[in-house]
């Protein structure tokens, strides 16, 4: 059987995602090949082993860029491996990656990510290669590879079968017909240091539970995530039928 998704990750860093792929889940996933990940050092692509991957940039500044005349070769090989996949380039300059972004790339066949080390990429890499531009948030990374795991774990989780229970990220924070937080959860004991489980959870009302939840949901999301909600009078009576979510595709345009 032919996995759900392959991944080709082009980094300088291959030994960085071993650790990573070997436990838990993304283990179990690539073992029963579920997912399959490709890493690709770069630098094994060009002409000799110990090409210069990076350079200086023209007009000076601080760093090193990596090397248009390296990097877009090695990528068009990897992509005519097989039918060429949707090209993630990892960047802080990219759109921030979110639930959205991972439910759009769960259903791909084939993901390339290009990961970035240095002060970037030349410019005329993203010119040619037209990829989609990632970051995962507004802070400076050593390079894309933390991205590119981050993304590898998101998406392959929404892949059916992977998870053990099928319902185990239908109600996780940010996922579909659910943009805003998870509700509170407890397990035994019902009672520590004098603090209770909601007795409404002990009911065995699963209606009254239901309710119980999505109102939790909400009162987090506005006290811990305000952002999530476009705040209106019907956020706070807490009424979820009417509240608007922001719709984080459009934040991304
Ligand atoms: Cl994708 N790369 C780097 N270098 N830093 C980042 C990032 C990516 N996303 C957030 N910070």
């Amino acid at each position: 059987m032919l996995p759900a998704i392959r991944f080709d990750v082009l980094t300088l860093f291959p030994n960085a995602f071993t650790g990573f792929l070997s436990e838990s889940v993304l283990k179990g996933a690539i073992v029963t090949q579920k997912i399959e990940v490709n890493l690709h050092n770069m630098r094994d692509w060009a002409d000799d082993k110990h090409a210069t991957m990076d350079d200086r940039p023209f007009g000076g500044g601080p760093g090193m860029l990596l090397k248009v005349d390296r990097v877009v070769p090695c990528v068009e090989a990897i992509q005519r491996q097989q039918e060429p996949g949707r090209l993630l380039m990892f960047t802080p300059q990219g759109c921030r990656f979110n639930q959205p972004f991972a439910e759009s790339l769960s259903t791909e066949k084939r993901i390339v990510m290009l990961c970035g080390r240095y002060e970037g990429f030349d410019e005329r890499i993203t010119e040619i290669l037209k990829p989609e531009e990632v970051s995962i948030g507004d802070y400076i990374l050593n390079g894309g590879e933390v991205a590119a795991m981050a993304v590898i774990e998101t998406v392959m989780r929404l892949i059916p079968g992977v998870l053990g229970d099928e319902d185990s990220n239908r109600f996780d924070s940010f996922s579909t017909g659910n943009r805003i937080l998870d509700c509170a959860h407890y397990t035994r004991p019902r009672e520590y240091r004098g603090l209770a489980v909601p007795e409404v959870l002990l009911s065995g009302n699963h209606a009254e539970i239901d309710r119980w939840r999505k109102e939790n949901s909400l009162q987090r999301t506005q006290v811990k995530r305000p952002d999530l909600l476009v705040t209106s009078a019907s956020v706070s009576s807490l009424k979820t039928e009417t509240t608007i979510f922001v719709d984080s595709k459009k934040q991304q345009e």
